[in-house]
């Protein structure tokens, strides 16, 4: 009934809509109406009442269940949405409800996370309020050598959202960072469970910097990582824009189930979503594993917004530093080194910094 309430009042946004007739449309009692507002306006709604006109809503939070949904324009990518105020990792309980069965698609959300995880054991800065801090669960049918590409394409997926609802071009430096202005934007946490020959489940753990100012990074992450507000205050002489998270993670996550569909063999004719007999949101009818063609048009995308290919690079591998140029990418997602001593390299995962950042 709340939902139902929220989307009434939604539609007649800025007028108001009167106790009774909302009573009798939901087929509540006034009383009943009266809660549900009250509960609304406890999660943040700003919603106007006055005894003879009725109810009127004048303002929405920015980050919800509820504000992520509406005008959601994915089949299954976040259908189902776990909101929570603060856990302490994303990724640690998108893991937790994917081992528990949890629908593909699913997307957990948290305002604040206080133990989030780069790579490696590496500390996630999430400073509550001012990010996207978010998991994707996914249950695709390719090997486990190929999940690299997942990652890719979550990684075009950040840039274009952010693109289409800010206009700020970021760009990708590989595998998994986004960076903007030579600093780093946003972080990307594949983690996987697999069999020797089949993935169980992913988690694609993403990090925007959003709406934070210089003081709420920690000082050691000054110097190495901006936000979308930093920027747009960068180019605009100092005035501070702040940007709607639910609409850059409802961006991404549309962009994301385009890119994924390509890469489990879905194409948006052949979907037949299934939430209920096995907990995988898309079969599809040819389920073929991941072809040449279709990882190389999501290489392709990458290659769009690569800040890597062409550079100058230090490799920091097991075995110690080298110097090279990063001169392509492979259709899954490696990538190609020619190294200062001639020899080709092709790099699954590591540390690479690219000469003059
Ligand atoms: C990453 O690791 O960049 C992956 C970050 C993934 C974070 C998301 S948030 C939602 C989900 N839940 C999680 O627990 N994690 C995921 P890596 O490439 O290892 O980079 C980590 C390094 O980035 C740190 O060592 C810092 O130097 C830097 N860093 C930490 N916090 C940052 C921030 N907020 N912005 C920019 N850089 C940061």
């Amino acid at each position: 009934v709340k939902k139902k309430i929220l989307f009434e009042l939604r539609k007649l946004s800025g007028s108001y809509v009167s106790g009774e007739a909302l009573s009798v449309q939901l087929g509540v009692s006034r009383t009943a109406i009266w809660k549900h507002v009250r509960e609304l306006r406890e999660e943040g709604y700003k919603i106007g009442s006055s005894s003879k006109k009725g109810y009127m809503l004048s303002a929405v939070p920015e980050l919800n269940e509820n504000e992520i949904k509406n005008g959601l324009q994915t089949i299954y990518l976040g259908r189902t949405i776990v909101y929570l105020e603060t856990v302490g990792s994303t990724n640690t309980y998108a893991k937790k409800i994917s081992l528990e069965g949890c629908h593909e698609g699913t997307v957990v959300v948290s305002e604040n996370q206080t133990s989030a995880r780069g790579r490696l054991g590496r500390e996630w800065h999430s400073e509550g309020g001012k990010g996207i801090w978010m998991s994707v669960v996914l249950r695709p049918s390719i090997p486990p050598e190929s999940v690299q590409i997942i990652t890719l394409a979550a990684a075009v997926a950040v840039v274009k959202a952010i693109q289409y609802v800010t206009g700020i071009e970021a760009a990708i430096k590989w595998p998994n960072d986004i960076i903007l202005n030579g600093k780093k934007l946003c972080g990307i946490l594949t983690e996987m469970s697999c069999e020797m020959e089949r993935v169980n489940f992913i988690v694609v753990g993403i990090g925007i910097n959003v709406n934070h100012s210089e003081e709420d990074f920690p000082q050691n992450l000054r110097k190495i990582a901006t936000s979308l507000k930093i920027f747009s205050q960068s180019i605009k002489n100092g005035d501070s824009h702040s940007y709607n998270r639910s609409a850059i993670l409802k961006r991404l996550l549309f962009e994301l189930e385009q890119m994924y569909n390509v890469i489990n063999n879905c194409p948006s004719n052949k979907i037949d979503v299934d939430l209920n007999t096995n907990g995988n949101a898309v079969i599809a009818e040819n389920s073929d594993s991941l072809t040449k063609e279709d990882s190389n048009s999501i290489v392709n995308e990458w290659r769009k917004y690569s800040l890597t290919l062409g550079k100058e690079i230090t490799v920091i591998a097991r075995g110690g530093e080298y110097n090279g140029i990063a001169v392509d990418i492979t259709s899954d997602g490696r990538l190609i080194v020619l190294a200062n001593d001639g020899i080709k390299h092709e790099i699954l995962s590591g540390e690479v910094s690219i000469r003059g950042f």
